[in-house]
């Protein structure tokens, strides 16, 4: 580490990475169902989802392939910190809300965002969910103290009140859903700033917002107001296509300046791939996920694509699940290094590589990868 670099920097999801937050998923909870998650067993709709803790077996798997990704980074030279121990099994009761247990910290990338030297904590979308930056304080905290220059930002907590959801959402069918897919109205309402921070996604000055289950327009806005003064752009994208869309990192996913992988069963919103081609950038396909969705992990909620929720240690080197050898192959084709490492038993924890690590440092500074842009700030 330089002398002069910042204990916390990151701008960008590629550029040579130096510490990174691994998830874990000790005391990890099935999601309860609530008016934001309707969690459904695979291939057994009618079957009640399971409650409270999972299985010390799943649990065990789920570890040792954590632990396995925490090997590979070190062994690239990368630091890697861990979430400090958390119940996850007490239920919470706030003035507006109460939830029989919370979910889990496999993915700290759900929760918490670095943008340039500022940690940003997620205000979150979901009941279960509203205190998992807890596990991650103690460490935000070091960082803090560590370095005067780190900037410490939590959004402002929803009210998570029935209120605030949109439960017809779940019932609406396919032809429904299809006829208001332009419309971007999900299961969480616009009165209230709600968003995830794996709905974004940094590239420099540039910072990409997908408006989705998880991530509203107010939570847009919000992060509009609190980047624009810092210097950055936010542009909201959009994946009309994914009905049930949460979190941009299985559809969209920059690896280097210049290329971002793309789902090619979720196309940009017409009119939003400007921005990219505008500045040479390439958007290339990921091929067909090895899994179909109905061979995807039996509680697992998210969806086959998690095949393209890779890692980058550096703009040449990524790290890809074991088994997803058509995406490794192009990957390697398109010259990274390509890393592997098996991870299908983090799989119903909600996410892969990406969902799985937040970033704290990586070396570089922020870079304008769109110097031909038109762009209106908000104010
Ligand atoms: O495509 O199923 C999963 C992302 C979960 N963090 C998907 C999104």
């Amino acid at each position: 580490m330089q002398n002069d670099s910042v204990v916390v920097n990151s701008w960008n999801e590629w550029d040579p990475l130096e510490e990174m937050v691994v998830g874990s998923a000790d005391n990890a909870c099935f999601e309860p169902t609530e008016p934001g998650s309707r969690p459904a067993v695979r291939d057994s709709p009618g079957m009640p989802f399971p409650t409270g803790p999972k299985s010390k077996e799943a649990i065990d798997l789920a570890n040792e392939e954590l632990d396995g990704l925490v090997r590979l980074l070190q062994s690239q030279g990368v630091t890697v910190r861990r979430p400090a121990p958390h119940d996850f099994s007490r239920p919470l009761t706030t003035p507006d809300f109460e939830v029989e247990n919370q979910y889990c910290s496999v993915c700290p990338r759900d929760v918490m965002i670095t943008l340039g030297n500022e940690i940003v904590e997620a205000t979150m979308s979901r009941r279960a969910r509203y205190f998992e930056y807890q596990p991650y304080r103690k460490l935000v905290y070091e960082y803090w103290n560590a370095d005067p220059r780190v900037r410490w930002t939590t959004a402002p907590k929803p009210s998570m009140a029935d209120g605030m959801y949109r439960e017809e959402f779940w019932d609406w069918p396919l032809e429904q859903r299809h006829e208001r897919m332009h419309a971007f109205e999900f299961c969480v309402t616009q009165d209230e700033v709600v968003f995830d921070a794996a709905d974004m996604s940094r590239l420099g000055r540039d910072v990409l917002v997908q408006e989705s289950m998880t991530t509203n327009r107010a939570g847009i806005r919000w992060l509009k107001q609190h980047l624009e003064p810092r210097g950055f752009r936010v542009h909201t994208v959009h994946f009309p296509l994914d009905f049930f869309p949460s979190h941009i990192d299985c559809t969209f996913v920059p690896l280097r300046p210049g290329l971002i992988l793309t789902n090619p069963e979720r196309p940009l919103r017409e009119g939003e791939e400007k921005m990219f081609l505008a500045n040479d950038w390439e958007l290339v396909d990921a091929p067909q996920p090895v899994l179909t969705n109905d061979e995807m992990p039996q509680y697992c909620q998210s969806s086959k694509w998690l095949s393209m929720n890779v890692l980058s240690i550096s703009p040449t080197k990524v790290v890809c699940e074991e088994n997803e050898k058509p995406l490794q192959d192009l990957l390697s084709g398109l010259g990274f290094e390509v890393f592997t490492v098996p991870f299908r038993h983090v799989f119903e924890y909600g996410g892969s590589l990406h969902c799985a690590t937040w970033d704290v440092r990586r070396t570089g500074t922020r870079e304008d990868y769109f110097p031909r842009l038109d762009y209106t700030p908000l104010v």
